[in-house]
C-alpha cells in the first residue's frame, strides 16, 4: 500500500490553528507534541475508519479517546441525534430521556443508585470528589500515581493521559494547598495504602482510582488489589470512588466494577454513555447522593447538564450495546490484536507486552508484567514514537503517547485487526532502521 507521506490540508488548518488556539487544539493530546510532528486535521468518520481532510484513510483505534464503542457515525447514534435535535437542542428543563438514560445506567451498574448528568469526565470526577469531601467531613483524597480523574485543580498530582505525555509532575495554577489534600500511592501496591492510611487515618475522605488503568497505557489490577482497597476504605470510613470514565461500558458491560464483582461508593462516567457527545455521570449509594443539591448541601450545577442530543446519543449507544453484548467479541479480537503485535516484535526482538480487556486494549515498549506508571516509563518510548509514525504512514491512527490505552469498537472486524498486525509488523522494522 502505498505510505501517507504529506498532508498539505492538514498542514495549512494546523497553521491557521496555532494563531488562534493554544498550540492548535482544544486539548493537549491532541497536538501529537509527544511523538513529535503534526496532527492530521479530520474530515469524516465512518464505522472503524476515519478521513483526513487530505483524503487519507486510517483505521481508527482512538475513537474520539474512547467514546465511540460503535464506532464512527453509527446510523443508531446519528439518527436520534439528528431526531432529538430537530425537537430543539436543549431546554434548561428535566426531559425524559435524562430519566432512561438514568435508569438505563442503573440496570447495568447498579452501586449507582442515584446519579447524574454532567458535561464532561473531569465534571464528573470533580463533584464526586466534592461529594466525598461533603459527605465524610474530611479533605484528604488518595490518588494513585498515573491515573488521570480529568484537569480538575486536585487530580494533577502524578496524573496520567496528557500531564504524563508532556511529562509535567502537576501543573501551575494549582494552589500548593490544594496539592497538599491529594495523596498518592503506587497503583497495585496495597501495602503502600495501607501505609498512607495509617498516616492518615481518619482523614482521608476517598480514594479514587481507575479500577483498570487506562491513562498510563493499559494496566489492569493485580489479584486482590480493588478488593483490598475496598477493604481498607470500608474499615477507615472513606469512600471509594470508581472512576470509569473510560472503562464503563467498555471493559465489560457493567465497568470494571461488574467485571470484578467491586461495589464502589461512588462511580464516574463519561465517553461511551454520551455516544461521541459532551456527557460525564457521578453517582453511587443513595445516602451519599440524597447530599447533592437540591436534596442535600453539596451543590454542584450546569446549564448543559443532561442535553437532550447527549441524552440521545447516549441511550442509542446503549441500548445497541445492550443487544448486541459485544464484549467477549471485542475482547477476542483485542487479544488476536496484541498477539499479532507481540508476535511481530519477537520476530524482530523487540521486547513488548500487553493485554486486552473488553474493548480496551494496549501494548508496552517493554517486556512485561507492566504493573504500575514507574514500570511503564521504563519503556522504550522513542521506538514508540517511531512505531506511532509508521503506523500513521500505513493508515492506522494509535494513540500519539506511549501514555494511552487502545480502543475498539464493533465495527472493527477481524479483517481489520488481521491487516493491523500485518502493518505493525512492517511498522515495527521500519522504526527499527
Ligand atoms: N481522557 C482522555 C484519555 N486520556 C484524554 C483525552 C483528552 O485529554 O483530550
Amino acid at each position: 500500500m502505498p505510505l501517507i507521506e504529506e498532508r498539505p490540508r492538514s498542514a495549512e488548518w494546523f497553521r491557521r490553528g496555532r494563531k488562534v488556539l493554544p498550540g492548535g487544539v482544544n486539548s493537549p493530546v491532541r497536538a501529537f507534541s509527544a511523538v513529535g510532528g503534526e496532527p492530521f486535521f479530520t474530515a469524516e468518520g465512518a464505522g472503524a475508519r476515519i478521513r483526513d481532510v487530505d483524503g487519507n484513510e486510517y483505521l481508527d483505534y482512538v475513537l474520539s479517546w474512547g467514546p465511540l464503542i460503535l464506532g464512527h457515525a453509527h446510523p443508531a447514534v446519528v439518527e436520534a441525534v439528528r431526531e432529538a435535535a430537530s425537537r430543539g437542542t436543549s431546554y434548561g428543563t428535566p426531559t425524559p430521556a435524562e430519566v432512561e438514560l438514568a435508569e438505563l445506567t442503573r440496570e447495568t451498574f447498579p452501586s449507582m443508585e442515584r446519579l447524574r448528568f454532567v458535561n464532561s469526565g473531569t465534571e464528573a470526577t470533580l463533584a464526586a470528589v466534592r461529594l466525598a469531601r461533603g459527605f465524610t467531613g474530611r479533605e484528604l483524597l488518595l490518588k494513585f500515581e498515573g491515573c488521570y480523574h480529568g484537569h480538575g485543580d486536585s487530580f494533577l498530582v502524578k496524573a496520567g493521559s496528557g500531564v504524563a505525555t508532556f511529562g509535567l509532575p502537576n501543573s501551575p495554577g494549582v494552589p500548593a494547598e490544594l496539592s497538599r489534600l491529594t495523596l498518592t500511592a503506587p497503583f497495585n501496591d496495597l501495602e503502600a495504602v495501607e501505609e498512607v492510611f495509617r498516616a492518615h487515618a481518619g482523614r482521608i475522605a476517598g480514594v479514587i482510582l481507575e479500577p483498570v488503568v487506562g491513562n498510563s497505557g493499559l494496566i489492569p489490577p493485580v489479584d486482590g488489589f480493588l478488593a483490598g482497597l475496598r477493604d481498607i476504605t470500608q474499615r477507615d470510613g472513606s469512600l471509594l470512588i470508581f472512576d470509569e470514565v473510560m472503562t464503563g461500558f467498555r471493559v465489560a458491560a457493567g465497568g470494571a466494577q461488574g467485571r470484578f464483582a467491586i461495589r464502589p461508593d461512588l462511580t464516574t462516567l463519561g465517553k461511551v454513555i454520551g455516544g461521541g457527545l459532551p456527557v460525564g455521570a457521578f453517582g453511587g449509594r443513595r445516602d451519599v447522593m440524597e447530599m447533592v443539591a437540591p436534596e442535600g448541601p453539596v451543590y454542584q450545577a450546569g446549564t448543559l447538564s443532561g442535553n437532550p442530543l447527549a441524552m440521545a446519543a447516549g441511550l442509542a449507544q446503549l441500548r445497541a450495546l445492550r443487544d448486541a453484548a459485544p464484549y467477549a467479541e471485542l475482547e477476542r479480537l483485542g487479544t488476536r490484536l496484541v498477539e499479532g503485535i507481540l508476535a511481530a516484535g519477537e520476530r524482530l526482538g523487540v521486547p513488548l507486552s500487553g493485554t486486552a480487556l473488553g474493548s480496551m486494549w494496549g501494548v508496552f515498549f517493554r517486556e512485561g508484567p507492566v504493573r504500575n506508571f514507574a514500570e511503564a516509563g521504563e519503556a522504550d518510548i522513542p521506538l514508540f514514537r517511531r512505531f506511532f509514525h509508521e503506523m500513521l504512514r500505513r493508515g492506522v491512527f494509535l494513540a500519539p503517547s506511549p501514555f494511552e490505552a487502545g480502543f475498539l469498537s464493533t465495527a472493527h472486524c477481524e479483517q481489520d485487526i488481521d491487516e493491523t498486525i500485518d502493518r505493525a509488523g512492517h511498522a515495527l522494522r521500519a522504526a527499527l532502521e
